[in-house]
């Protein structure tokens, strides 16, 4: 059963540095899917350790880390039918050599450790990350005019 659902989508500092936070929105939007939050932001080493604690016992955690401090991140919500399952297809596997053609890692990247957008596994996840990450702002809530035009009546 597909279900709305928001998802937590950042463009890591090698997709900002490289000019894809444009194109990478752009995928996002033309889907159909509901930005609801948007910033940028350069978030402290202990944020990024909450954000990947589940990994913190790899041994390419500090790298990870080191990586994701090397420049600001996009941090965004996107919402709507099915949001994280989809996102995640979007994105494309996580070693971009696997990835398909068509996805943002499959045509923007091809190493692990630069692969240029991070996604929610699951819905679990996204509500823990998008509170992590927007927790004090919140998140908008409105009526995208083009709904009646992506999703049947
Ligand atoms: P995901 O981003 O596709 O959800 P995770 O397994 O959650 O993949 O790993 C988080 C991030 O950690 C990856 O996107 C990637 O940047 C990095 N990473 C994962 N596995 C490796 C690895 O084997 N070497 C280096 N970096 C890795
Ligand atoms: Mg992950």
């Amino acid at each position: 059963m597909s279900t709305t659902e928001q998802t937590y989508i950042m463009i890591k500092p090698d997709g900002v540095q490289r000019g894809l936070v444009g194109e990478i929105i752009a995928r996002f939007e033309k889907r159909g899917f509901k930005l609801v939050a948007l910033k940028l932001a350069t978030p402290s080493k202990e944020h990024l350790e909450e954000h990947y604690k589940d990994l913190s016992s790899k041994p390419f955690f500090p790298r990870l880390i080191e990586y994701m401090m090397s420049g600001p991140v996009v941090c965004m919500v996107w919402e709507g039918l099915d949001a994280v399952k989809t996102g995640r297809a979007m994105l494309g596997a996580t070693n971009p050599l696997a990835s398909n053609p068509g996805t943002i890692r499959g045509d923007y990247a091809l190493q692990v450790g630069m692969n240029v957008c991070h996604g929610s596994d699951a819905v679990e996840t996204a509500k823990a990350e998008i509170e992590l990450w927007f927790g004090k702002e919140g998140i908008n809530q409105y009526k995208l005019a083009s709904s009646s035009w992506v999703y049947e009546a």
